[in-house]
């Protein structure tokens, strides 16, 4: 247990604590040396306000510890041999139904869509495909609000058509994973209307309500909690203002869930993606969050929930009575988890999670999604090599830069066009030959930038809608939409690309989001012409990691850890030796010497033995065998 009288160092050896250390250390553009430094790490916790001139309230430390002593287990050491698994070899493909093909002309991607495209993801190279939700909803957060998890989105088609796709991507011997979204659900759900229109029937506590609000906010602006009038009550959510939040105390909701689960996998689906899975198990009594930590990241109350006191059990519950009966395969999204948490989460020797995506690459150190800011690749390298050194054997990491919540990589890094292709292909390099397991975004295959909005009137998420006029109460329109710009989901979710005919060649009709120009020059059709192109290198990359197993479970060492620019790693087994070769930077890099060897993969044709040009990646194989 820890104290007011433990020190900063005991803080550090709680797997919580080294998160949160290192992430306010990252927030704050603080080095890691400072919390290594033996006066800071002697520190004890009740002398903290006081030394940070009170800028941390005395409350802090003791939310703190409540937060610490959450967690009583560490990981065991990685060491050892990895076991082998489906899912540590294979790459998946996030596909979000409502914008990747329209079969029927609505302007509404659907599941027919999704199959008439099946042979051009298995072309690529695919495994795995992940689909985002599909489940009937009314839309409010496109699907992630769910008002009944045992039917399909009727835009999207019908039982029957899901049937076919489950079929379809078997017989092209790839996996299908779903979009569980069970933190919350639809206020439409039949649950949450019994819950409060039925106040004596057993759905009365399947959500939190409270006679009081507390001081929590939702990630989509403003209090996280609705009035409701038939209940005099309050009801808790998280999310926008029709995503409820369940009550996941209550056993027979967990039940329900479970049975809900396996009637999915009883339709032969092989796993699941777990939206924000870590908020699911709520602090008892859900006490204020606190001032201090509510103001350094944007929103309060979340050191009660993203690491809540029963998720273990939970998760393992869930493991326990249907994951593992059915053999299925679980990743957890786990917004604000660090590196310990997560390995408490998906070490496998605990049977709770198979993965997790965490986040915390997604930024530079110091900005949000919202600021207009040019990501830095040399946090990306720190970043990578931080997770690949001290994950260890017992672990998986997952590797993705894109998803439907996140603008385009590209974009963020550097919006120059004459580097989209090179570092486009970069960006490929990396997430496909570090250890780990690849989720690659419909569209980050052809290297889709962010898209050109002009107005408020063509974005259509509600988490930009939201933010947009929270921020029009304190700024003035333009400024606040330049905000929304920079950080909108909206960029990841235009039609994706397949020609350069009207509407992208996604529908006959006029899509459901505006799309820009840019299909005209990047799309599947010409790209799969090009040799070039960025697609044919994604191609030629998952085809070689097919030949390379040394990329699923050999190991990784890094050189050149501290020079600017330059990322080097070898991976290695007892067959073969990589080497990749990077310039991070967008000038000239000097080389030093060339990786001996035969250079397999690059995105320049041509070598230089003298610079490693803008954004250059390579993969060199070494010695003779
Ligand atoms: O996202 C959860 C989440 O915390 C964020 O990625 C979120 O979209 C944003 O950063 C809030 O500031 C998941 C889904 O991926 C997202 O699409 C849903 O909107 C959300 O959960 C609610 O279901
Ligand atoms: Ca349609």
């Amino acid at each position: 247990m820890l104290t007011r009288k433990s020190r900063l160092k005991d803080v550090y050896a709680n797997p919580i604590g080294r998160d949160i250390l290192d992430r306010a250390a990252l927030q704050l553009n603080i080095s890691k040396k400072v919390i290594a430094n033996p006066f800071i790490r002697n520190l004890r916790l009740k002398t903290l306000p006081k030394l940070l001139k009170r800028r941390l309230s005395e409350g802090f430390v003791d939310t703190l510890l409540t937060l610490l002593n959450t967690e009583q287990d560490t990981a065991m050491s990685g060491d050892g041999k990895m076991q082998k698994a489906w899912w540590k070899e294979a790459v998946f493909y996030q596909i979000y139904p409502r914008s990747f093909k329209d079969s029927n002309g609505d302007g509404i991607g659907d599941l027919q869509g999704i199959i008439s495209k099946l042979d051009y993801i298995k072309e690529l190279g695919i495994d795995a495909i992940w689909l985002s939700p599909i489940y009937d909803s009314p839309n409010d957060d496109n699907g992630y609000d769910i008002r009944d998890y045992n039917k399909i989105m009727t835009e999207f088609g019908t039982m029957e058509d899901f049937e076919e796709l489950v079929i379809e991507v078997h017989k092209r011997d790839m996996k299908l994973i779903m979009d569980l979204v069970v933190n919350h659900t639809s206020d439409e759900h039949e649950w949450y209307q019994k819950a409060v229109k039925e106040p004596e029937s057993k759905y009365r506590d399947y959500y939190i309500f409270q006679d009081k609000p507390n001081n929590w906010t939702s990630f989509f602006s403003g209090s996280a909690w609705n009035y409701v009038e038939e209940r005099q009550q309050y009801a808790l959510h998280l999310f926008s203002k029709k995503q409820m939040d369940l009550n996941w105390e209550n056993e027979n909701l967990r039940q329900e869930i479970h049975e809900m689960v396996k009637t999915w996998l009883e339709k032969g689906v092989d796993g699941f993606r777990l939206d924000v899975i870590n908020y699911i198990s709520k602090r008892n009594g859900l006490p204020d969050g606190s001032e201090d930590i509510g103001r350094l990241m944007g929103y309060y109350g979340a050191e009660h929930y993203f690491y809540g006191p029963r998720l273990h059990e939970y998760l393992r519950e869930m493991n326990e009575k249907v994951f593992r009966p059915y053999n299925a395969f679980s990743v957890g999204e786990t917004p604000g988890t660090g590196l310990e948490m997560s390995k408490l989460l998906t070490a496998d020797y605990r049977y709770e999670l198979d993965m997790v995506f965490s986040f915390d690459h997604l930024e530079t150190p110091g900005h949000t999604r919202f600021d207009e800011y040019q990501y830095d690749l040399g946090y990306l390298k720190s970043y990578m090599i931080y997770w690949m050194e001290n994950y260890g054997n017992h672990c998986q990491p997952s590797l993705f830069y894109e998803n439907h919540d996140n603008p385009r990589m590209i974009s963020k890094i550097n919006a120059d066009p004459q580097y989209r292709i090179v570092l486009g292909k970069l960006l490929a390099v990396i997430q496909l030959t570090l250890r780990g397991t690849p989720f690659i975004y419909q569209g980050q295959e052809l290297g889709m930038v962010n898209q050109d909005f002009h107005t408020i009137e063509e974005l259509r998420d509600v988490e930009s809608l939201n933010l947009y006029n929270k921020l029009c109460k304190t700024m003035g329109k333009k400024e606040a939409f330049a905000k929304i710009l920079a950080g909108t989901r909206d960029h990841a979710r235009t039609p994706m690309q397949w020609n350069n005919q009207q509407y992208a060649g996604f529908s006959d009709g006029e899509p459901w989001i505006r799309m820009d120009e840019d299909y005209k020059y990047c799309n599947v059709e010409s790209q799969l012409q090009d040799e070039d192109s960025i697609l044919h290198f994604y191609q030629e990359l998952l085809a070689f990691r097919k030949e390379h197993s040394v990329i699923y479970y050999g190991e990784v060492c890094f050189t050149n850890k501290k020079e600017k620019d330059l990322f080097i790693y070898y991976r290695k087994d007892e067959t073969e030796t990589l080497c990749i070769e990077i310039n991070l930077g967008s000038y000239n890099k000097k080389r030093k010497k060339c990786p001996q060897g035969v250079r397999l993969l690059s995105n320049y044709a041509e070598l230089s033995p003298v610079f490693l040009r803008p954004y250059e990646a390579s993969i060199w194989k070494q010695g003779n065998k």
